[in-house]
């Protein structure tokens, strides 16, 4: 009997995830979260022939460097800019990632950030805990939020992800602006209600404005201090896409100034560390990156790693065809 090929598991997954990936490999899943270092990974990744990863798993040309028994990593998220995709191609691996079964619960997601953020949810819930309602008289003008319904939200980065929370305004009966690298097609602009506007128009007019760009050199620091500038004072800023799109130095400025109202963040440059002064704003609701984090969802992610994983490997229903291979290409070179 040959001996089965081996898949490393970077991060503790469902055990019937690890099950269907022990049905075909030699399994060796980490049982707790490590941050790995880059030499860990490096190693071992040198002893396998496929890989399921976090994004806290850089994984670059120096990563790859002499790996010669790798074909697969497969990225647990729908964003990868901790794959060096140029790499993994050249190196002729598959590298794939998990879109669209998190759509939804991210989108749900940023509407409770929305909504949080407007109704100051977590500071209310801080005081209450804190035993300070009794005997607080509190007045009928204490605690007074935002509106959501009849504003306008905005919609930087028009995906599936944005397309979901833009067709749940409707229920709030929102006006829908987006901006976007090119028009969605007209009817599913229609679905969305949604309107294409400069990223300037946008900026100026929106009442909450949800992020949902991917991660890229261009992205960085989209929302900077310039842009926040040219914002409301009484918006609402939501990050659930990734942290270093938004300059945290200058949103918690702009938080503790007054210029925005309030934020929902779910994402940080630099998490797990969070910027100091975002830790001590009240108007900001802040979250450890769990908008996909719904039992459905996660579950789903893993089951489709581990089908790419089994299908890149040649096993499998889908044998050869990983369902959401990044760089195809080089499964056509053999
Ligand atoms: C993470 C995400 O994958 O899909 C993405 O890009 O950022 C999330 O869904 C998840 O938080 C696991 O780290």
């Amino acid at each position: 009997m040959t001996a089965k090929p081996k898949v490393w598991v970077s991060r503790p997954l469902f055990p019937d995830v690890l099950a269907r990936l022990a049905e075909y490999f030699d399994v060796d899943a980490e049982a707790v979260e490590h941050r790995h270092s880059a030499e860990r990974l490096k190693r071992k990744l040198a002893g396998v022939d496929g890989a399921v990863v976090g994004l806290a798993d850089r994984i670059d040309a120096a990563v790859l460097e002499g790996n010669t028994r790798l074909k697969v990593v497969a990225n647990l998220g729908v964003g990868y800019n901790n794959l060096d995709l140029e790499a993994l191609t050249r190196a002729g691996i598959v590298a794939s990632n998990t879109p669209d079964v998190l759509n939804e619960s991210v989108a749900d997601y940023a509407w409770a950030l929305m909504l949080a953020a407007a109704r100051r949810v977590s500071a209310a819930e801080r005081w209450l805990r804190a035993g300070q309602w009794p005997g607080s008289n509190m007045r009928f003008d204490d605690w007074l939020g935002l509106p959501v319904h009849g504003r306008t939200l905005g919609i930087l980065g028009m995906g599936r992800i944005g397309q979901g929370i833009a067709r749940r305004a409707a229920g709030f009966d929102m006006r829908v602006l987006y901006h976007n690298r090119s028009r969605l097609p007209e009817m599913v602009e229609r679905e969305c209600q949604a309107t294409l506007v400069s990223k300037d128009e946008l900026l100026r007019q929106v009442d909450y404005l949800v992020l949902v760009l991917p991660f890229t050199p261009e992205n960085r620091h989209a929302i900077g201090a310039p842009e926040l500038a040219r914002m409301k004072p009484s918006a609402v800023l939501v990050n659930i896409a990734r942290g270093g799109i938004v300059d945290d130095a200058a949103l918690a400025v702009a938080l503790r100034e007054g210029k925005l109202a309030a934020a929902g963040l779910d994402v940080f440059e630099g998490e797990p560390a969070v910027h100091a002064e975002l830790l001590a704003l009240d108007n900001a609701v802040l979250s450890p990156h769990i908008a996909s984090a719904s039992e459905e969802t996660r579950r789903a992610m893993a089951n489709l790693a581990a089908d790419n994983v089994i299908a890149a490997l040649g096993f499998g229903e889908g044998a050869g065809k990983p369902p959401t291979a990044l760089n195809p290409a080089v499964l056509a070179r053999g």
